[in-house]
């Protein structure tokens, strides 16, 4: 077996071995919903094994369908996450036994894995990671502790950086024209003119956003977008997702409560909070281009990078892949910062940009419209980086993440710009 076919065997091992990981809970709690937000954590489970099946089984390799009746019950478009619970899905054991079936299927065919059809491979490994990031947006939404603990012995050093970084104007490269793992909405390469500015060195800490709340920001429509601030006035919202205060400020994480930490990266906050904090500070969000050349653009070479800190993916340069279970301190992984001097671009939270999200220009949507295409337009804004529970196979300097400019239960957090 050739080293890509191993390294491809070795990811789909890995992931699943995750996937099973979040779902090491008694049946009543799989098949139970959460949130209206959030699919059972069975739907989870059985819809990554049917998506392997439709895309490498059936497309890549011509298999016939193993079970075409429940296509339809995995089909995200067909049910919303709030009926999902109401259908007829798997129950747990069959869902774990109808994967594997899959599963090994996938490895007997990988002897046909080649140029042609490795695209829906990477898609397929990255596919079940985003998945395990929803399952843990799921497991921290519930009350009960998480079947998984906090790894220990992470990170290191804290290095200290200055406030903001200026990043000069002038063009450079965005998006990816032949990195084998994008999406779609990650290609073509494009060369944009992006004017001076000035951005956070690191993302904006949980002390920091203590100090907007503090200071009644939540309270004082002057900082709000009107959407911003309708949405504030519809809820008893004072604080990010789960903080609450009693003397201190208190946080609920994964089913246990701790003191906010000062020096992590906030996260659980929606961009219309983002936005409010960013004016209130007498800055903005950076666009998602400002991202993107502060993450990969490398003036001495000339060249956009796919990391912050080279091409290639480096353990230890980002807190990615759930080394730990929250946002490190900022200063933290000095060895990750970008050209510019950038730092905590990859990991650590989703960072919301001002950007909606759209299609690049010469975009084409690749393998089916549902991925990206349809979620073009005013409504999603575009997240970046990565957050601490994303995984390395599911982030890179071009990866693009998009939501609701509400939603909280996602591991998003934000830094802000200003113009020179
Ligand atoms: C890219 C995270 C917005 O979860 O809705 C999962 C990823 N697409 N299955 C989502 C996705 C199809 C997607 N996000
Ligand atoms: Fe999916």
């Amino acid at each position: 077996m050739d080293a890509l076919k191993e390294r491809i065997a070795a990811d789909l091992t890995a992931v699943r071995e995750r996937s099973h990981l979040l779902t090491a809970l008694e049946d009543d709690q799989l098949v139970s919903q959460v949130s209206p937000l959030m699919s059972p954590l069975v739907w989870d489970l059985a819809h990554v094994g049917n998506y392997e099946e439709l895309w490498l089984l059936r497309e890549a390799h011509g298999i016939a369908p193993l079970r075409p009746e429940i296509d339809t019950l995995y089909d995200a478009f067909e049910h919303p996450r709030a009926s999902r619970p109401a259908l007829p899905l798997l129950p747990p054991a069959e869902a774990r036994s109808y994967i594997r079936t899959v599963r090994n299927k996938v490895l007997d065919a990988l002897d046909g894995l080649g140029p042609h059809n490795r695209f829906l491979y990477e898609m397929v490994i990255q596919h079940e990671h985003q998945h395990d990031e929803t399952m843990l947006a799921t497991h921290q939404l519930r009350t009960l502790a998480a079947p998984f603990t906090e790894p220990a012995g992470v990170p290191g050093e804290i290095v200290p950086f200055a406030p903001e970084t200026l990043v000069p104007g002038g063009p450079f490269v965005m998006g990816t024209s032949d990195d084998p793992a994008a999406y779609d909405n990650e290609k073509p390469a494009h060369r944009v003119d992006v004017p001076g500015y000035l951005i956070d060195t690191v993302p904006v800490t949980n002390g920091a956003y203590q100090a907007f709340i503090e200071a009644g920001g939540y309270d004082d429509p002057r900082w709000w977008a009107p959407e911003g601030w309708a949405w504030r006035r519809s809820r008893e919202i004072g604080a990010p997702a789960f903080w609450f205060k009693e003397g201190v400020w208190l946080r609920r994480r994964f089913g246990t409560v701790e003191e906010v930490p000062p020096d992590e990266a906030v996260q659980h906050v929606c961009w219309y909070e983002a936005d409010a904090y960013a004016r209130w500070a007498g800055r903005r969000l950076p666009t998602e281009r400002e991202w993107e050349k502060a993450a990969r653009w490398n003036p001495e070479t000339q060249r956009s990078q796919r990391y912050p800190w080279g091409d290639t993916f480096e353990p230890g340069r980002a807190n990615l892949g759930q080394i730990r279970l929250r946002p490190s301190e900022a200063g933290s992984f000095s060895e990750g910062a970008s050209p510019s001097g950038v730092r905590q671009l990859i990991g650590d939270v989703w960072e919301w940009t001002s950007t909606d999200f759209r299609g690049y220009p010469g975009f084409r949507s690749y393998p089916y419209k549902e991925y990206s295409e349809v979620f073009f337009g005013k409504d999603y804004k575009v997240l970046r980086g990565g957050s601490w529970a994303t995984d390395a196979t599911a982030s890179r300097g071009t990866f693009r993440n998009w939501d609701y400019p509400i939603r909280r239960q996602i591991f998003a957090g934000f830094r802000t710009a200003r113009d020179l």
